[in-house]
């Protein structure tokens, strides 16, 4: 049986990833949890602050919990902002969540990054064995939640299991706090103003990933036979790497008037000890992973998708305007 417990649910990841484990096993069998309430009531959330080990252990108790997507996590660049918040919570946080495996025989998913790399690490074709010398803080805790990861699988017979994520480039949720966030806000700017201010240089190339194949990725990792499972660290993962100018041209592609210009901060630095192209052909042999979207096929959705989301939020807001009206209307005539 899957009883599921999803950290950090409501974030950019766990928003889809919630969905689709929902649509595999069963609504009741996935429970959300994060930091702050949610405004939808929902019956199947906890609050929960993952530093806090008897609040996990409780929960893990009263829904008999066998499998957890650990994603409460902090990013790269609101790491560097809230360093001791970024220990606490990537660190602690896993920790606890690895000790509770390790009592209770749980599951345990744990999303890595390319962060783990760092100046030294070959751009190109990055080896899934290679130099890891990051230079956030962000990068320190996912080295130290690999080792840990890698630690508890063969020590304790934990099984854990972790893929080094790209970029996520998705519609649901924004993304909160990462270096690649360009890659998400540029569409919504793109359509809402024609405009986006981009805070990497145009020639930032960076590996990412369209939220679709992420979660197959993270879906054919755990369902995968343990026997063909031989990285306990971390899986090097990719799709596809574009610059930040190839894009802005794919966007104008469809939007012709879409403009970008450049304004590098502090996160060029980050982005630039990243690699470019990442090397997975671990993850492809050891478990079958093939990505789908390329760059056109992201942009081609992304820019879709938001255009129906947009349409949608503004039916709504008419919707709701015109029943304001009508009520006002019937207040005035009783
Ligand atoms: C970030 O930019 O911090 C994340 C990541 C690559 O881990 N998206």
């Amino acid at each position: 049986m899957n009883r599921i417990l999803v950290t950090g649910a409501r974030g950019q990841l766990g928003s889809d990833l919630v969905v689709a484990l929902r649509q595999q096993y069963g609504d009741s069998q996935v429970i959300e949890s994060g930091r702050s309430h949610p405004q939808d009531n929902s019956s199947l959330y906890e609050v929960l602050d993952v530093t806090d080990q008897s609040q996990l252990e409780a929960i893990v108790k009263r829904y008999r919990i066998d499998t957890i997507y650990h994603l409460a996590s902090l990013l790269s660049a609101k790491g560097e902002q809230h360093p001791n918040q970024c220990w606490e919570i990537n660190i602690n946080g896993l920790r606890n969540i690895l000790e509770i495996a390790r009592s209770y025989g749980i599951k345990v998913f744990f999303p890595s990054s390319i962060a783990v790399f760092g100046p030294h690490t070959p751009k190109l074709d990055t080896p899934q064995i290679t130099v890891e010398d990051p230079s956030t803080l962000y990068g320190i805790t996912k080295v130290t939640g690999e080792l840990l990861c890698h630690y508890y699988a063969y020590r304790w017979g934990v099984d854990v299991r972790s893929l080094r994520l790209p970029g996520i480039i998705s519609y649901s949720a924004p993304p909160g706090g990462g270096t690649t966030d360009f890659a998400v806000e540029i569409f919504d700017h793109a359509l809402r103003y024609g405009h986006y201010t981009c805070f990497v240089r145009p020639e930032t190339r960076l590996p990412m990933m369209y939220m679709p194949d992420a979660i197959a990725a993270i879906l054919m990792l755990m369902q995968a036979d343990s026997t063909a499972i031989t990285i306990r660290s971390s899986y090097n993962i990719a799709a596809v790497s574009f610059s930040a100018e190839e894009l802005v041209k794919e966007i104008q592609k469809h939007l012709l008037d879409f403009l970008c210009d450049y304004k590098p901060d502090f996160r060029q630095a980050i982005a630039d000890s990243w690699p470019s192209v990442i090397d997975d052909s671990k993850a492809r042999a050891d478990w079958g992973w093939k990505h789908r979207y390329d760059l056109a096929a992201i942009v081609e959705d992304m820019l879709a998708k938001l255009s129906l989301t947009n349409i949608q939020k503004q039916l709504d807001k008419d919707e709701e305007r015109q029943a304001t009206s009508d009520r006002r209307q019937i207040g005035v005539r009783g």
